[in-house]
């Protein structure tokens, strides 16, 4: 029985799988994915099976099917899937026996193959699909299918089209649409979402080549169905004859901001001209010209290589890479990640703290205008952060724990799975008070703002967001008249199997570092940036906000380590029930804990679904003395079950910071293995973003050492021991800088203009070229 994925060790570009079984589709569907940041699809079989999720998303395209459900990307009508028949016999790997069968991505080049022998009855035939989403032409996708015959002669029918008929698990979010037909071959479908009324030009042509010739002798015959237009082509092979059908497809959307304004007859045209240009260049033309993007725009950019005694390292950070800048919309600033990328239904598309905290450090530190176009997303977002703030009678701008469009305000679902004790549906309370979304917001764009130095951002946009959301903070804090204090109640903190809590370290934390960032802002520019200050005063009210800010700052409670040195993680943390977590920890799924008890019950234990406590020492690491840290590591780190696939990596930095490299090696494996491991459902709705990120973090953060503090470069590196050498890049404020690690040296080259100061290891060092340190 397979386990996990299939890797090649000679070759840290392939992910794949070299058995097939209908068990696991969701899991390779997913992890193999293709995309390009404006659309993302699913990797399902072009034949179809039960327990199939063939999945399209164009980014930013959300709909609401009615108003008891949250607003989603729609999945929108297929372009990849075929009805294939031999001799009339619907080609199925259930059925017959199937030889040599191996599905692969490259990851380089952003194509996947898949080939295989089938053989049913007196049929056989060798398979050979291969697809691809182009990187350079973002709105295009390309399929090959070779058939060979390896019968006695063979009847061959094809159907493949574009099919409307697909759903999110049920909800059909797009009208019927005209179906149109151009030149006997061009077919085109134009439905429209049901509620925002976004029409979608979707695309597609075959050509079938048999024997080098382009074959249009073939009996075909175009139909329309219900919400379905295909081609069905009948041919027949002789022994050892092969026939390949090319089909390339495209997608547009009035969401599209080139077309912008266009009606959907021009955007229609448009579309049509452009499949016929990309008919000309065919598959492999088009192919190679997707590769060389991926080569220019992500691999070529600050490349990491990793000598380690495990090649499945090297492959982790090009998976992770890829699928980054598969699920990024780096075109468009109206739009952001979503927790499950462009991979899956999970999380219906919307846009967490995932983002800021563990995906964007990738793009502010390697790529920093698709940083910014993330970021500007939440400036964009300000109205909807208004909208949540208001309803909630504070002041300033809350962003939602949930985002889909800039300014939908919160998209959080209100009512979640059925509690195993009651059976009724229980009740999503991030929505209404996982609060620290909004310093996540601010941390991510200072952090942004510090490592690309864009002042023009910092300017126009970024400093409003870190004032804003800090006149929320001062607004949601409550006086304590017993305690003397300003506290910060009901909450939900990182760890979401705690709700309802008060003073959630994580969340007052980094309120109070929110409203003082602000404060020092505010000074800053009311002495140096008159001219953005009186537009931000008056925007904002930040004279008599700044008086608010003075009064309470220094009257926030930050919740201080007890006797032993632990910081409690909220009020009633530490004297709750401490429970034997050991096969929890151990089990290879997540969530088994609720397989005993329901969320009720849970709350009421010693048990953190995910890194909080520990986030905090990690994200603000100088705020916080070693040996702090270190107790904290030893009373959270046991009490933590890395229910959430956000956790591990923190714990695997914050394990190399305190230099325990094994165990931290021991958890990067653990993290790498969430969507490229053994668990064969793990990845079902969607492969796990914020993860991926984590992998590029643990690499750079975590064994690299690097870190932007207080607006400084920090550079103190640590390898685990099965790594003999590392190499990566990163932008420092537009000079790139190249590091190579090994056991006994670290190498900075400053590619840059300017010099670069770097600390480390206690040492102010200024890098105008090259800087050698011994380890
Ligand atoms: O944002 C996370 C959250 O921290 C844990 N549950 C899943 C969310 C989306 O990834």
């Amino acid at each position: 029985m397979r386990t996990g994925m299939n890797y090649f060790e000679s070759n840290p570009w392939l992910i794949g799988e070299n058995e097939f079984q209908t068990d696991w589709l969701g899991k390779a569907e997913t992890v193999m994915c293709l995309g390009n940041g404006y659309m993302g699809i699913r990797s399902a079989t072009e034949e179809s099976y039960i327990g199939e999720k063939r999945d399209t998303f164009v980014a930013g395209t959300f709909n609401k099917f009615d108003d008891n459900e949250v607003t989603e990307l729609p999945n929108v009508p297929d372009l990849i899937g075929m009805d294939i028949r031999l001799n009339n016999k619907r080609l199925d790997l259930t059925n017959g026996e199937v030889q040599g069968y191996q599905r692969t991505l490259n990851l380089k080049t952003g194509e996947l193959i898949r080939s295989f022998v089938w053989e049913y009855k007196e049929v056989k035939a060798a398979f050979t699909f291969k697809r691809f989403v182009s990187f350079s032409e973002k709105h295009l996708l390309g399929q090959s299918v070779e058939i060979k015959n390896l019968s006695n002669g063979l009847d061959l029918e094809i159907n493949s089209g574009i099919d409307g008929q697909v759903t999110n698990n049920g909800s059909q979010h797009f009208t019927e649409g005209d179906k149109a037909l151009a030149e006997g071959k061009y077919m085109q479908m134009m439905p429209y979402t049901g509620t925002s009324n976004i029409f979608f030009v979707l695309s597609t042509v075959h050509q079938l080549v048999k024997k080098q010739d382009i074959y249009e002798e073939t009996k075909k015959r175009i139909e329309m169905g219900r919400r379905k237009i295909y081609n069905r082509y009948w041919l027949s092979l002789e022994k050892n004859e092969a026939v390949t059908i090319e089909k390339i497809s495209s997608i547009h959307t009035s969401m599209d901001k080139e077309t912008a304004g266009q009606t959907l007859n021009e955007v229609k045209d448009l579309a049509l001209e452009g499949l016929k240009s990309a008919r000309e260049k065919g598959y492999q033309v088009l192919l190679a010209s997707s590769a060389k993007a991926w080569e220019k725009q992500v691999w070529s950019v600050l490349p990491i290589t990793i000598a380690s005694n495990n090649f499945k390292d090297q492959l982790a950070i090009n998976f992770a890479k890829y699928h980054l800048h598969v699920m990024t919309p780096a075109h468009d600033e109206r739009m952001n990640i979503g927790a499950k990328g462009l991979s899956g239904e999970g999380y219906k598309g919307h846009t967490f703290w995932d983002t800021e905290i563990f995906m964007l450090p990738y793009f502010t530190f390697t790529h920093p205008k698709i940083a910014e176009s993330l970021v500007t997303y939440r400036y964009l977002g300000l109205e909807g952060a208004h909208k949540k703030a208001l309803s909630n009678g504070f002041e300033g701008a809350q962003f939602p724990w949930e985002a889909a469009w800039p300014d939908d305000g919160e998209t959080t679902p209100v009512w979640g799975a059925a509690d195993i004790i009651t059976g009724k549906p229980t009740k999503i309370w991030s929505g209404f008070i996982e609060q620290h979304i909004t310093s996540d917001v601010t941390f991510g764009i200072k952090q942004f703002i510090d490592v690309t130095n864009n002042q023009q951002f910092a300017r126009e946009k970024g400093y409003e967001v870190i004032l804003d959301t800090a006149k929320f903070w001062a607004s949601r804090l409550e006086w304590q008249e017993d305690r003397q204090r300003y506290e910060i109640l009901h909450v939900v903190g990182p760890d979401e199997y705690k709700e309802q809590i008060d003073n959630n370290a994580f969340t007052n934390y980094t309120a109070h570092w929110n409203i003082s960032l602000a404060m020092k802002l505010y000074q800053t520019l009311k002495t140096e940036e008159t001219v953005i200050f009186e537009k931000l005063n008056e925007k904002l009210e930040l004279d008599r906000v700044y008086e608010e800010w003075q009064e309470k700052i220094n009257k926030l409670y930050l919740p201080q380590p007890n006797k032993e040195g632990v910081i409690p993680q909220d009020d009633t943390y530490l004297s709750k029930d401490i429970l034997d977590l050991t096969t929890y920890k151990n089990s290879s799924h997540v969530g088994t804990l609720f397989h005993d008890y329901n969320l009720e019950q849970v709350n009421d234990m010693q048990v953190t679904k995910q890194a909080d406590v520990l986030l905090l020492l990690f994200l603000f690491e100088d705020l916080f003395p070693k040996k702090e840290k270190l107790i904290n590591w030893n009373y959270y780190e046991p009490k933590t079950l890395h229910d959430s696939s956000l956790s591990l990596s923190t714990h695997a930095i914050l394990a190399a910071d305190l230099g325990k490299l094994d165990l931290s090696y021991d958890l990067f494996n653990q993290a790498m293995n969430i969507d490229m491991g053994e668990n064969m459902a793990s990845s079902n709705e969607g492969i796990h973003a914020a993860s991926l990120g984590g992998i590029w973090q643990m690499t750079v953060f975590g064994y690299g050492g690097v870190r932007c503090l207080n607006g400084k470069l920090r550079i103190e590196p640590h390898l685990p021991e099965a790594w003999h050498r590392l190499a990566f890049g990163i932008i420092w404020q537009g000079n790139p800088l190249d590091v190579t690690v090994t056991k006994e040296q670290m190498i900075i080259v400053n590619q840059g203009t300017k010099d670069v100061e770097v600390e480390a290891f206690g040492t102010l060092h200024s890098v105008s070229n090259e800087l050698i340190i011994n380890l």
